[in-house]
């Protein structure tokens, strides 16, 4: 336990404010001796016990609950006290500085309950950020892919692999102790067949189309074209409220905005972006700039356009040659007369008036085939974030380093592969040592095999 953890932390666990109910929540040695600090005798090891919190003058502070939790069953795996008082700004501060005024205690960091769980083995690190995403989901879809994650999604598998590697490490250093035996052909194909199995199920985990990410995240829906096609309208117009400013003057959007929606269930951020043209004014080619970058890194880009100007279809074609993501092109002011594009299929653009509300569930339904596989994906994908697809291709990187290596001279460079592969699943969940792995391993083995 380091110098820290000794402390008795302490934090509102509801948001400040006035509310009907707020939670205290207290975590450590000294959790269970704080309702003494209010001159009330309680033993609320599971079991919530009504009390009356008091000042040393001995007024009343508050009618409370109190919730005690003995470790290691808490949730931190520590001693943990809830305090469920009035919603009061006074009566929560009351509490709260006769708890900061105590030898031992003191205010929690933010996340520190959660961390204290994590070293405590009451959660592994892909549990944590299974957490953090479901306190910060917005969306159905975003909160079944954290609650998942907080239950082993990711953990589970990754376990598995990691042990299954282990076992293959494990078989690999008894060949390399027992150097001068004959190596058995059937384990060498045993081995082979069953990393073979590990880099498919690596390769299928992989190939998710970054669903993970997207859902976490949000879709990235990048606006971008020519000055006054109509971006900021169409923003304006999805995000159902005045997000961005819309007038007639060419440049009049120059910073990246952003706005946050759901279409067809899917988490979307959507970026609105300064008109890319040539300019002489620095702030504009600043915003040029940045529009460039959001394009790059976007999921989709949708070029909007004036429809209504004979040859727009070669400046959209254009236009989309430099864009990476893929495009949609939207032709807007239809309103205004629609001009046919000759080097364009009327279905490969969308032709809209943006000065109708209508509008957005056409755009919307246009965006089905974009949205749909994310809404229909079979099942939740495991990988949520980079750094979880970063220690994957590691791991797979490495097995398959290990197939091109010849078993005769490169054995012990094939075992560091196995290592190296472990530890790269084992930074996922945090459990990065491989010995403690290979010692659970090699205690079931018997002499000689
Ligand atoms: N008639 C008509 N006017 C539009 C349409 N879309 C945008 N506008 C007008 O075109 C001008 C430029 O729009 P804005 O959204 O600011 O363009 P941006 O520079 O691409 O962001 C504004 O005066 C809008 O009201 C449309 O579909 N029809
Ligand atoms: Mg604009």
């Amino acid at each position: 336990m380091s110098l820290l953890n000794a402390d008795t932390i302490f934090a509102l666990a509801t948001p400040p404010g006035m509310s009907a109910i707020a939670v205290i929540r207290i975590s450590g040695d000294k959790a269970l001796q704080v309702p003494q600090l209010f001159d009330v005798e309680a033993e609320a090891v599971r079991t919530a016990k009504r009390v009356f919190l008091k000042e040393k003058n001995g007024t009343i502070i508050d009618d409370v609950m109190v919730l005690g939790f003995a470790a290691p069953a808490s949730a931190t795996g520590e001693d943990v006290l809830e305090i469920h008082c009035h919603g009061s700004v006074a009566v929560i501060d009351d509490i709260l500085s006769v708890l900061a005024k105590t030898e031992g205690f003191r205010a929690a960091e933010p996340g520190e309950f959660t961390r204290r769980a994590l070293d405590n083995g009451k959660m592994d690190i892909t549990a944590a950020e299974g957490l953090a995403d479901l306190i910060e989901a917005e969306t159905a879809m975003q909160r079944r892919q954290a609650s998942a994650q907080m239950t082993g999604q990711l953990s589970r598998p990754v376990g598995f692999w990691r042990e299954e590697i282990a076992r293959l490490l494990a078989h690999l250093e008894a060949i390399i102790d027992f150097a001068d035996e004959e190596l058995p052909e059937a384990l060498r194909q045993e081995i082979a067949a069953d990393t073979a199995k590990l880099c498919a199920e690596l390769e299928t985990a992989l190939d998710d189309q970054r669903f993970g990410e997207i859902i976490r995240n949000g879709l990235s829906v990048v606006l971008a074209g020519p000055v006054n096609a109509g971006k900021s309208t169409l923003m304006n117009l999805l995000a159902g409220r005045q997000a961005a400013i819309v007038s007639d003057i060419e440049g009049t959007t120059r910073d990246v905005i952003e706005v946050r929606l759901t279409l067809s269930g899917v988490p979307v951020r959507l970026a609105d972006t300064a008109g890319l043209r040539e300019t002489a004014d620095s702030i504009e080619a600043e915003g040029v700039s940045r529009a460039q970058t959001e394009i790059n890194t976007a999921d989709l880009v949708l070029l909007v356009i004036d429809g209504s100007q004979p040859g727009w279809g070669a400046i959209a074609d254009k236009m989309r040659q430099d864009f990476h993501p893929p495009c949609l092109i939207i032709a807007s002011k239809s309103d205004k007369g629609q001009v046919a594009a000759d080097n364009l299929d009327s279905n490969a653009y969308l032709s809209v008036d943006l000065t109708t509300t209508k509008t957005a569930l056409k755009i919307e339904k246009a965006l089905h085939s974009y949205l749909a596989p994310l809404n229909q994906a079979s099942q939740t994908p495991i990988i949520t974030r980079a750094r979880h697809r970063d220690a994957f291709a590691a791991a797979l990187a490495s097995l398959q380093h290990s197939q091109t290596l010849s078993w005769e001279g490169d054995i012990a460079v094939i075992a560091e592969d196995y290592r190296r592969a472990a530890s790269a699943l084992g930074r996922i969940t945090g459990h990065i040592d491989v010995e403690d792995l290979l010692d659970h391993i090699f205690s079931r083995f018997c002499i000689g095999k």
